[in-house]
Parts: C-alpha cells; structure tokens; sequence
C-alpha cells in the first residue's frame, strides 16, 4: 500500500530549526531562525535560477531566438544579486561580505547583528557543463556594541557562529553547522522546502580518495609532491591498492562528498597561487566548520588549524587540507606536524 510507505512527518529545516530554538539556549532568539529563513529563500531562488539557465540556454544553442534580444545576465551576477537582495531584506544582516563584491556591504536601514560572507556560486567555470555548484556562507555575530564595520568580519574563524553550503547538483543539498554537529537538509522541489536528510552527519574517519588539482603538481613546494606521490604507492591498509583520485573542481561538490565518503581535498599553495587559490571567509572557514563538525579535519599548508586562524582583508586566500581525521592527520606527519 503506498500511502502506508509515505512519511507523513518529515522534519523540514524550518520546523528543525524552531525546534532547536525551544530546546537549545543557544538559538533561543528568533533573529537566528529569521537569518536562516532568508538563507534558504536565496539558496531555492539560486537553486531554481540556475536549473532555468541551463534549460533556456540549451534551447536557445538549438536555435530558438532571444526575442527581445536582452543579454542574458551571467549567472555570476544573478546568484550574487539574489544573495544580496534575500539577505538585505532579512532585516538581521547588518554586514554581507561576497566574493563577487570588492567591498564590504553595509545595509545603513537594517538593524540586524550578523555578519554574513560568501560565495554566492561557488565553481561557476563549471556552469556550462552542468556540473554541481553551491553557495558557501559563514555566519558572524556582530562584536557587542558594533554598528557594522569589516572588523565583524576580520576575525579568527572560532568565532563563526554558523556555517553552511547549498549545493545545486542532481537535487539540492544544504548542509548546515551552528557548532553542534552538521545537518544535512535535500530539496524537495514540490514542497519547496529543504527535508532533514542527514541528521548529525559524521563523516568516515578514513577513506582512500584524494581530491586536488594535480595539473598544478609542477608548480606545488617538493613536500606536498613526495605527500601525494605516496598516496598513489600500494598502501599497506589497503592490502596494497593504491588511493583514488577525485576532483570535480567545485569545492563545494568535492568537499560534499568529502563529507559524505571521507578522503582528502586540498587546495595547496604554489608557485603560481603563493597563499593558495581558496578564501579564507567564505570557503576555507565554512568548510572547515562543517568538516570539523561532522568529525574531520581542516589545516593549512603549515599544518595550522584554519579556523584559529585570521583574515587580514576580506577576500585573504589561503592554502587548505580538510577531510577525513586520518588523511589529515597523515599529512601532518609527513610535514613533521603533531
Ligand atoms: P571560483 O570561486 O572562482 O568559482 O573558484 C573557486 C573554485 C573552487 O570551487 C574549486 O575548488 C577551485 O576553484 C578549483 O580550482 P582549479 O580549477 O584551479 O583546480
Ligand atoms: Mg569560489
């Protein structure tokens, strides 16, 4: 009997979060639950605009004609006005930093106490192949007393007080942190609402993948080529198989399954990128949250945790290892850390 397989209480973000609000002191305001109510507006009008974009520009290369001739707008630029426009509108963001703005935002007619940073789409170079993409965003409480200035934002990523990704692949994902574990939420695209997928995600505490550009290996420092190198030897644990490689080449699709499987993602410093290619704001900090979160690890080049530390500039660059404890770990070693 199907009606009887069908779940008649499914736990949707919005119920989640209220309810973490009853039970958790630390959620206790409605602010929280507002700022994330907004967040998952921008992340399903993202979601849809993108799944729009890539139907109309498919029929449009089969030859059908733009009648009105208007330029379609990158979706760089929409994902990031969307973004914008659901957090200014949210009433609680005081302060927005975005990868796509050169400057801070202040919204002067707002009231709110959070800083939020992102990545409004994360991976775009992968768009027209309809490759996953995401949005990553970290959230900050304003410092008492501020009125939104860059130094609520230009602080040592402990003080995160929340984190998350969506991710648009084959359904949405959204994958969220406030400091007490990771939940994992998918889009049900008829009920319009992100469902509780993956309550207190742990991720694998090992897992033989490795995740990096290996197209810059030429340029990388002689250590991390010997670390990689040795991944690719017959490994003892694996009765003499060597790791996998795997690199979709959007962070947020690599560190999701990173999440989910385990293994290792980094994104080193090279000759080319000398502080890395990744931000510190809006991608390092957020994914080592999550990934911590949910039980792994995330470092730097020099094997100091990410989030102790401090972005001098919003859009500061920083080299990353994040995975599994063990991978993570290994690195350490082989670099003479812990
Ligand atoms: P973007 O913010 O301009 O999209 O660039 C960030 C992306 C990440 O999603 C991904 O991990 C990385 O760039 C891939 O870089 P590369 O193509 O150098 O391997
Ligand atoms: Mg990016």
């Amino acid at each position: 009997d199907s009606a009887e397989s069908i779940n008649t209480d499914i736990i949707t973000m919005s119920r989640f979060i209220l309810e973490k609000q009853r039970t958790n002191a630390k959620h206790a305001t409605g602010d929280f639950t507002l700022l994330l109510n907004s967040l998952q507006f921008a992340f399903k009008f993202i979601s849809q605009t993108i799944r729009r974009a890539e139907l109309v520009n498919l029929i449009g290369l089969a030859g059908a004609s733009n009648s009105t001739g208007d330029q379609q707008k990158k979706l760089d630029v929409l994902g990031d006005e969307i973004f914008i426009n659901a957090m200014k509108a949210s009433g609680n963001v005081k302060v927005l930093v975005s990868e796509e703005q050169e400057d801070l935002i202040v919204f002067p007619a707002n009231h709110g106490t959070y800083a939020v940073c992102c990545d409004p789409i994360d991976g775009s170079s992968n768009l027209d192949a309809g490759v996953s993409v995401g949005t990553i965003v970290s959230l900050f409480r304003l410092q008492p007393g501020s009125t939104g200035t860059i130094a609520d934002v230009l602080r040592n990523g402990l003080e995160m007080v929340g984190a998350c990704y969506a991710m648009y692949g084959a359904s949405t994902h959204l994958m969220l942190t406030t400091g007490d574990g990771v939940d994992g939420f998918t889009l049900d695209t008829q009920l319009g609402e992100f469902i509780l997928t993956y309550p207190n995600l742990s991720m694998p505490l090992e897992y033989p993948i490795y995740s990096i550009n290996e197209g810059n290996s030429l340029y990388w420092d002689e250590r991390i080529q010997t670390f990689i190198n040795d991944l690719k030897k017959p490994q003892e644990m694996l009765n003499g198989k060597p790791y996998s490689a795997r690199y979709i080449g959007s962070m947020v699709a690599d560190v999701h399954r990173t999440l989910l499987y385990g293994g290792l993602f980094a994104y080193p410093c090279d000759r080319k990128n000398k502080n890395g290619k990744l931000r510190l704001l809006y991608e390092a900090f957020p994914m080592a949250f999550l990934v911590e979160q949910a039980g792994g690890r995330a470092v730097n080049d020099r094997g100091e945790r990410i989030l102790e530390l401090t972005p001098r500039h919003i859009h500061d660059k920083s080299s990353i290892w994040l995975g599994s404890s063990y991978e993570v770990d290994r690195y350490l070693k082989h670099i003479d850390k812990n």
